[in-house]
């Protein structure tokens, strides 16, 4: 059945629920690992890809924008941007090793001539490093991710090649367990999550046939269902009109910076520990540290001014929630953008603009055992989430069935998507953590 997966140390379909937490098979010394690169099929060549490099970065763009997924009626398709895949695959302590290419070789007349140049770039897969808890167990993994097959190159076994070479590239750095996450089922999902919607850009998002107006609804009653409001609600009036303006000329010095305000550098501290603290919550978490936590909610932010609710180039926003009466940062909340293209051309439209939600904390899950109390705080906190997305011109905002989402994802109009998405783990054994395919309350 999966000629591929059954030789990897993965859990095989029906193997039962493991009894232990642990690796599959033993990690191994640096000199017992395969040294050569395994071979491609003849006409191909390994190439790192030198994502510092902005042509390399470019032709990686490229090669994703047209090849990577799509969705399953091949309606959209993932369009990651240049800057976001440069934040994505330069976490600290990231390896140029993990950023694997496979390139049209040049062929042999051109190079005893030397006249041969760089073939085009037909493949690609990633690792980063990442520390992973799952459950009591904390080890070192690498994040695998952007695996990616020229679609006129698929079905001839290219991706496990692929596969099998970042494999190596993460033992020669003594890392033998990894995450992945994809939608297709292979052996075997340690978790799954189902994809949920909510509408911002009602008119646009039924142009494009993101949606539809359900039978017995006007489109002006839809907009009116998912109108939010202009300001954030947790946020403070001189801080709101920054974000309000659209004039680019950004924030003046002096500013009050109680209640909702972007994050800045001198938070790092306090999100770290608030990250720490209400991650205990989950089963299977990464493990930040104060740089981690630098590079994923401010390094993405992009440069300058803002306008219409963003800077150029930015990939992620992140607030804070600086309470009046203590100063102290009680909760934080993060999103990122990630665009599709629109496949059947629309003449107005030929681009989705999704942000989705990423992290996010609240103290008050610390001080109480009380469900309805965070619930009601994370309304609040992804309600303001979701209008700073609006003013930044998104057109859905997505969240999966994951930390606490499912406490919110009714109430705050949400709708089930048809997309799940699988987690797997490499080399690590542990008993299916509680994914929710559904949510009480979302038809
Ligand atoms: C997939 N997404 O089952 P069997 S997600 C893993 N993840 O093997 P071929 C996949 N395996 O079943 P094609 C996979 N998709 O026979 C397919 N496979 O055992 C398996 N799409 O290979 C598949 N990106 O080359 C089968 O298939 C074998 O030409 C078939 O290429 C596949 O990034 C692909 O969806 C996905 O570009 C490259 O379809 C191609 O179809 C494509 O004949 C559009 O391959 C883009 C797309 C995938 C996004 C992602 C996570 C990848 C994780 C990979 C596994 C990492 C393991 C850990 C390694 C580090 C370990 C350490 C330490
Ligand atoms: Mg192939």
């Amino acid at each position: 059945e999966h000629k591929f997966w059954a030789t990897q140390p993965v859990p095989q379909f029906g193997e039962g629920v493991p009894q232990q937490d642990g690796p599959i098979e033993p990690s191994k010394p640096a000199s017992e690992v395969r040294q050569a690169p395994y071979p491609l099929p003849k006409d191909f060549e390994w190439a790192l890809v030198d994502i510092t490099d902005d042509a390399e970065l470019k032709e990686l763009y490229e090669l994703l924008s047209a090849n990577y997924v799509e969705d399953d009626d091949a309606s959209f398709r993932f369009k990651y941007s240049a800057e976001f895949l440069r934040w994505a695959l330069m976490p600290p302590g990231w390896h140029p090793e993990w950023h694997v290419g496979v390139r049209v070789a040049p062929k042999k007349s051109e190079v005893t001539q030397g006249t041969s140049q760089k073939g085009r770039l037909v493949a690609f897969i990633s690792a980063v490093p990442v520390t992973l808890r799952v459950r009591n167990s904390q080890f070192d993994a690498s994040e695998v991710n952007f695996l990616c097959v020229h679609k006129k190159l698929r079905s001839k076994r290219l991706a496990p090649v692929l596969i099998k070479e970042v494999t190596r590239q993460c033992h020669l750095k003594g890392i033998f367990q990894a995450i992945y996450t994809a939608g297709v089922v292979i052996p075997t999902p340690v978790s799954t999550c189902r994809y949920f919607h909510r509408l911002l850009n009602v008119q646009k998002l039924v142009d494009i046939k993101f949606t539809t107006v359900p039978r017995g609804s006007t489109m002006a009653r839809m907009i009116r269902q998912f109108h939010l409001p202009s300001t954030p609600r947790l946020m403070n009036s001189e801080q709101a009109a920054i974000f309000g303006n659209n004039d680019g000329k950004g924030k003046s010095a002096e500013l009050p910076t109680h209640g909702l305000r972007e994050m800045e550098d001198r938070d790092v501290p306090a999100v770290t520990r608030l990250w720490e603290r209400y991650m205990k919550r989950f089963g299977m978490v990464p493990v930040m540290k104060e740089e981690d936590i630098r590079h994923h909610l401010l390094s993405g932010r992009g440069e300058g001014p803002i306008t219409n609710g963003r800077r150029e180039g930015q990939v992620v926003w992140s607030f804070v929630y600086e309470d009046p009466t203590s100063g102290e940062v009680t909760d934080y909340f993060s999103f990122y953008t990630l665009p599709s293209t629109v496949m059947q051309a629309n003449e107005k439209h030929s681009q989705l603009d999704a942000a989705y939600l990423f992290y996010y904390a609240s103290d008050v899950a610390l001080s109480t055992s009380d469900d309805s109390r965070l619930r009601k705080r994370l309304e609040e906190l992804i309600t303001d989430a979701m209008i700073v997305a609006v003013q930044a011109k998104f057109d859905v905002f997505n969240a999966l069935t994951l930390m606490d989402n499912p406490l919110f994802l009714a109430d705050l109009k949400f709708g089930s998507g048809d997309g799940l998405l699988n987690f797997y783990l490499y080399n690590w054994r542990t008993p299916p953590l509680a994914g929710i395919e559904s949510v009480d309350g979302v038809p």
